[in-house]
């Protein structure tokens, strides 16, 4: 397999926890999001994924997903074990509703392209930029306090589908310094999973584009 990302893009970090739980490989083929106006709006890329966003995951028979959600749940239906998510119906659910928080509601409010369309189409400054970051993000991750479990990952003692969402967002709004003293579960759940080996290798910093 080949995984089309960027070293910090968040949902290609999701994408690479889940790969690494999961003991999966996939060659890396990095994609500027910044070089040259973005590589991911060139042709090439665009042949590769028509919405010109990372990641894109390329099976070994050519086939291409795009979308980190779908592609998690690709890879959970087609290697269930380790299982990302629980058993239980209910239980998945909850596992959703953080990942869909994240995902759905805090992620794209502070991706590259709408940030970039507040600065140059609305002419707002880097203080204002920032106040909207921290606004989403601080209002999102409140709710996945209140969400998660008092000890372990965000739902258990094994890392789950929450925890492959929220420790990417967590690096995130730590790269545009959203305050996280008011989220101690959320702290807890990050200070384990930094540590844990296949965190460690999906982490930004360990990429082989990482700058
Ligand atoms: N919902 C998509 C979001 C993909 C996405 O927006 N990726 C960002 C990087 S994290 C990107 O490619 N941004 C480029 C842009 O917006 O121009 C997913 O989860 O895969």
């Amino acid at each position: 397999m080949k995984l089309y990302g960027y070293w910090r893009s968040t949902s290609s970090y999701r994408v690479r926890i889940a790969l690494a739980l999961k003991g999966l490989t996939a060659d890396a083929v990095p994609v500027h999001l910044v070089r040259g106006g973005g590589e991911h709006h060139q042709p090439s890329y665009r042949a590769i994924n028509p919405q010109g966003r990372v990641p894109a995951l390329e099976l070994d028979d050519a086939t291409v997903l795009i979308q980190s959600p779908a592609i998690l749940e690709y890879l959970e239906e087609t290697h269930p074990a380790p299982a990302l998510l629980p058993q239980d119906p209910v239980e998945r659910a909850r596992v959703r509703a953080v990942a869909a928080i994240i995902g759905c509601d805090i992620h794209p409010l502070h991706n590259s392209g709408p940030l970039g369309f507040l600065r140059k189409s609305f002419g707002h400054s880097e203080a204002e930029v920032a106040e909207w970051i921290g606004t989403w993000v601080g209002q999102g991750l409140a709710a996945v306090e209140q969400l998660i479990g008092d000890d372990g990952y965000c739902f258990g003692r094994e890392p789950g589908l929450a925890d492959v969402y929220l420790i990417p967002q967590l690096y995130a709004a730590r790269r545009f310094s959203v305050p996280l003293d008011a989220y101690p579960r959320i702290r807890r759940v990050e200070a384990l999973a930094l540590d844990h080996p296949a965190f460690k290798a999906a982490h930004p910093s360990a990429q082989v584009d990482a700058e």
